[in-house]
């Protein structure tokens, strides 16, 4: 535990840190097993109840923004505006539930893209994510049984401006109540976030009034499970005057708390979310995945990070090892700036802007630098091509 990632990657090197990081990154992963485990359930085939009639009084009241419009298509006979209401969660699985109609082996892994797509040229943007359940496979020896928007972890990167209308629906094909929370909102999340039954669905509108990169979630209680079973990602949004041409790319930090593995596929476990102290890390919900393939630049780039952090408890002292960051956007670009930064803590939900010059070319690790965590496997590389 005295090597650092930071003097593994040293000049002459490579090949023995990227071995030692993915050996250790192993130990890890096999070093997790609690006696806690998760119950084992047949995943359920949620039926799809869509559209709908608008829900009176959906609308916000008082101080809620004048655009948030809220539409729901089915209330049960449970009270779905409140997050809170015990008779949606006193079921709540003390784990995520394993599908036991297959085995890890069978779950491919796959590289989460973190560049950030374009912007679209239309000022409205309509999402519909579903909820539900996935099996992913995080790294070579880990299968986790996650709760997810659209079927991976972290969902899928948003990318809008300042003021654009989002359009978003929910459909919940999970088998618990589910729901979403946008960071970059200003609505009522009495009735905008609240949860949803199986089957329904949920629709609201907002207008993001500040630039930056905001978390997006399940608000469902308790969120600590929602949000430790994989149910997040990534709003990024432009300032109304463009920011300068940059490669830019999107790191959305998240905490792995496994439970005994069924049929190699590991539960996500609250118990030991509520101890805090996590099995794995990961950029992009893989552990060392742009350790082993990573992000490449070209020299004379400007490289932008737009950096969230879904937690659920631990914040991120985001770094790049043999680099310094010209540029910390601390809230809303282009204000809110520091210079000539090294590291720089996001906080467990929240998000930040990180900018550097690519004027030395080589390889760069970057690492949350509370190394216990970057170990666990919040590290990657960005290779700066001649
Ligand atoms: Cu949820």
């Amino acid at each position: 535990m005295t090597e650092s990632v930071a003097d593994l990657s040293e000049p002459g090197h490579p090949l023995e840190a990227t071995r030692t990081r993915r050996r250790f990154l192993l130990e890890a992963s096999l070093a997790t097993a609690l006696a806690a485990c998760g119950r084992s359930e047949q995943r359920g085939t949620g039926h799809h109840q869509q559209g709908g009639e608008q829900q009176p009084g959906g609308g916000e009241r008082g101080h809620g923004a004048p655009q948030a419009n809220v539409h729901q298509s089915r209330t049960g006979d449970r009270n779905p505006d409140s997050q809170t209401d015990t008779t949606l969660h006193h079921e709540m699985p003390r784990s995520s539930a394993v599908d036991t109609t297959t085995t890890a082996a069978n779950v491919p892994f796959h590289r989460y893209d973190p560049t950030l797509p374009p912007v679209s040229a239309e000022r409205t943007t309509r999402l519909h994510f579903t909820s539900r359940d996935a099996s992913i496979r995080v790294n070579d020896d880990t299968v986790v049984a996650a709760w997810t928007f659209e079927g991976d972890v972290p969902g899928p990167i948003v990318h809008v401006r300042q003021g654009d209308t989002v359009e978003f629906t929910l459909t919940n094909h999970g088998r618990i109540p589910h729901s979403m929370d946008f960071h970059a909102a200003q609505i009522n999340p009495k009735t905008a976030f609240r949860s949803i039954m199986p089957g329904d669905s949920i629709t609201f509108t907002f207008s993001p009034k500040y630039a930056g990169v905001y978390l997006y979630h399940c608000g469902t209680a308790p969120v600590l499970m929602h949000l430790g079973s994989g149910m997040f990602g990534a709003l990024v949004v432009d300032p109304p005057k463009p920011m300068r041409r940059a490669k830019e790319f999107v790191l959305v930090q998240n905490e792995y708390y496994l439970g005994n593995p069924q049929n190699g596929i590991c539960p996500l476990d609250y118990t030991k979310m509520l101890v805090t102290l996590p099995d794995l890390f990961a950029f992009n919900g893989r552990p060392g995945q742009y350790d082993a393939a990573p992000i490449h630049v070209t020299q004379g780039d400007l490289v932008r990070f737009y950096v969230a952090n879904a937690g659920p408890t631990h914040s991120c002292a985001f770094h790049i090892v043999g680099e310094q960051f010209d540029t910390v956007y601390l809230g809303a670009p282009p204000d809110n700036a520091i210079h000539g930064v090294q590291t720089f803590d996001v906080a467990a939900g929240g998000g930040m802007i990180f900018e550097m010059k690519a004027d030395v070319a080589g390889e760069f690790v970057f690492v949350n630098h509370s190394f216990g965590h970057g170990q666990k496997g919040a590290i990657g590389r960005l290779i700066v091509d001649a």
